[in-house]
Parts: C-alpha cells; structure tokens; sequence
C-alpha cells in the first residue's frame, strides 16, 4: 500500500503550523516517506497512486491525550443538582460525583462498558482523532480497574484508532476505603498496577491529587511503584486548589501534569525544569464554571509546551469534540489558535511520551486529518462545528 495525497494544504505542525501551501504527502505502508511542495515531488514517489485533498487543509491525525470514556451509566441528574446550586465537591462529599459513576462501571459487563466507550470513542475520531488515550479509574477494585483497561485496549481492536492506556485506581476513594486512603493505595492501587502491568495493559500512571481525592504523599507512594516498573506517570494537579502536585510531577519527571487552574510559579518553574508537558482541559473548566483560569501566559513565557484534551468524562467534561475543546481553549483562556493545534497534534504527542506522530513528516505515522477548511485557524474558530472531511489512519483513507 502506498498513497501520494495531492493538493493540499499542509500544516506540518514542524515549526509553528509549518504551512505548505499546495503540498504533497508520500506514503508508504502505514509511514509517511516524503512531504513538500508539489512542485518538488521526487520521481519515485511521482509515480505512486494519487489521493487528491482538492485544495483542503491536512493536518496531523488529532491526538486526545486525556480522556476518560470507558464508564458505565451517566450523570446528568448530578449536572441538575449543580444548576440548583450544589458545588463539585458538594456533590462528591454527598456520595455522588465520581462514586456514582464507580458504582455504575462496577456494575457493567465488560461488553456493556465497551459499547458505551465505542459510542464516545466514535464521536471522537468522528471529529479527526487517531490516537486517544484512555484512562481507568472508575473501577476502584483490582478486579474492576482491569476490566477498564481490558476495555479501553478493545476500543483499538474494534476502530481505526489507536489507544494508549493510563492506569488511574488513584482516582477517588471507594466508599470502603473511606477515611483509609493510603491503605486503598497500598492494597489495590499500587497491587492493581502491578497486575495491570503484568497483563500488558498500561502504557502510564496517574492519580488525583487533590483534597477530595488523594494527598502528595499518597500519590508519592504510587509513583514510586510507578518508576519500580519503569512506567511513565502523569498527574492530575492543581485542578482545584495547590498541592504542589505540578512539582511532585516534575520530580517523578512527568510527561504531563494536567487541568492545572491553580498552578502557581513554583509549579511552573519545576514543570519547565523537567519537560513535563501542560495538559490544559477547558471542558472541565467550562463545565464546572471555574472561575481561575490555568496561567497559560506564565506556561508560554517558562517555555513549557501545551496540549489539550477533551477529559471527556462524566462529571466534569461531557465532551467529545477536539475542536470544541481548542475553541474553548482560545476563547476562554486566549489560547492562540496555533497553540490550540500543537495542543492536539505535536504537543499531545509529547504529553504521552510518542515521537512517532503529530507531526507531517518522513518516518511519521500516516494518520492524517483531512479538513472542510483551507487555514489551521478555522479549526478553532468555529464553534461545535465538525469540520472534518476525512481521515487517513496508517496509510489507508477511512472508508
Ligand atoms: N478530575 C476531573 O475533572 C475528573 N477526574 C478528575 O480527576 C472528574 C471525573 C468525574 O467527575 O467523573
Ligand atoms: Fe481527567
């Protein structure tokens, strides 16, 4: 199998949008052999197959690099209770919240939790996503947090998409654990990652380090048996209040630390210092109608790279739209839309530790979204619109 896609209107995403006006992608197999201008295409890929993209904008596959859709049932009612006025951590104190959820994903077959998770991951790729990343973390028991990532590594088997899983039992503290959390983290959380592990399902490590979830020292503790199995870890920090999780992060050299609306200079400087990519989630600002914005003029000015993700879950990000996310990232937080961009094609490849994708370049994966647009700019611009016209995932047109 190889592809010459013609015609286009590349961002290459290799140095800001990396525009080629009228360009041209090689493919071969599922890589990409060669992009440039068409007037400079070599003979040997000349005589290839041709793919026309009739003047359209490509750009990278989009990556989700932090989501959360394989659960079981939904939370709309706890949506109403916020409109009559109940806060997040109201609810979660009230038994709701993410344990609503973990009693439902409990309940569900393996079967039923991947036909919901089907359902989203469709939404998703529906709107120019190749590679999502899926975490656990509704399960809560060794038992149940396998069955979620069992699932999640399904969703690659059944759609054109590739998954990464993240291992999250550090997500909320199960109702019989209460009052107990780090004997929940030294009897399933760390022994449910290392069976987890053992079976093959985890590419990285994260927790919830916040006051209703589980302290530095506890997620310490998980990062440590983290870095016994060589795995990656990642954090959602500072989401709403300052742990210093973004530095706790930093020192376990993270690839990302994520939400991060109360991130401080401290964090910023620690996260610079190490690398670790900021995933900023506006869905769950939007939906919990946070008021403190995550510092992305401080971010830009330490040098520290930004993604941005959906967070698609059922409490706090009900949302399955990339581009609605990167609109919400411009509007609401002054996200350029080239920012916006890097945030779901180069820079999440880097939040999930990948060079092999996000960019349009020789030696890539040929994941490549083809868009109803002609400028990278009107991917952010337009609100809930799906301007994707069609994808290639590894080389082969979607049908
Ligand atoms: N922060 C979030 O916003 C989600 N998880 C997390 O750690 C919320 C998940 C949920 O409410 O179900
Ligand atoms: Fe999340």
């Amino acid at each position: 199998m190889a592809i010459l896609l013609t015609d286009a209107q590349l961002a290459t995403m290799t140095d800001g949008y990396g525009m080629i006006a009228n360009g041209a992608v090689a493919i071969e197999g599922d890589r990409i052999v060669w992009r440039g201008p068409m007037a400079q295409i070599p003979p040997t890929y000349a005589k290839l197959p041709r793919h026309s993209a009739e003047g359209r904008l490509v750009t990278p596959a989009l990556i989700d690099c932090h989501s959360h859709i394989v659960f079981g049932g939904d939370r709309a009612a706890e949506f109403e209770m916020r409109l009559n006025g109940a806060s997040y951590e109201d609810v979660a104190r009230a038994g709701g919240g993410i344990l609503s959820t973990v009693t439902a994903t409990r309940a569900a077959s393996e079967d039923a939790l991947l036909q919901q998770a089907l359902a989203r991951a469709d939404q998703i790729i529906a709107g120019g996503a190749a590679t999502i990343e899926v975490k656990s973390g509704y399960g809560l028991t060794i038992a149940d947090e396998l069955k979620m990532l069992r699932v999640a590594r399904e969703i690659g088997k059944k759609r054109s998409v590739r998954i990464l899983t993240t291992h999250l039992a550090a997500h909320a503290i199960p109702p019989e654990y209460k009052g107990r959390s780090m004997d929940y983290i030294q009897t399933v959380a760390i022994p449910s990652l290392q069976a987890a592990h053992a079976e093959g399902l985890v590419d990285a490590v994260d927790a919830f380090c916040e006051g209703i979830a589980f302290s530095p020292a506890e997620v310490e503790a998980l990062f440590n048996a983290a870095r016994a199995l060589g795995l990656p870890v990642k954090l959602h920090a500072e989401q709403l209040s300052d742990l210093k999780g973004a530095a706790l992060a930093a020192r376990f050299q993270a690839l990302s630390a994520d939400h991060l609306e109360y991130l401080a200079a401290d964090g910023i400087a620690a996260m610079a210092q190490a690398g670790t990519v900021a995933v900023i989630l506006p869905g769950a600002y939007y939906t919990l109608r946070e008021t403190q914005m995550p510092p992305i003029a401080a971010l830009r000015a330490a040098g520290v790279a930004m993604a941005l993700a959906t967070d698609c879950n059922p409490g706090s990000s009900p949302i399955t739209s990339l581009t609605l996310s990167m609109n919400m990232a411009c509007t609401l937080f002054r996200m350029t839309p080239l920012e916006a961009l890097q945030g779901t094609t180069c820079h999440a490849a880097r939040a999930l530790g990948l060079s092999d994708r996000g960019t349009i370049a020789a030696g890539q994966l040929a994941d490549l979204a083809i868009w109803q647009a002609r400028h990278p700019a009107e991917l952010s611009y337009r609100i809930g619109a799906t301007p994707l016209h069609s994808r290639i995932f590894g080389g082969r047109l979607d049908a």
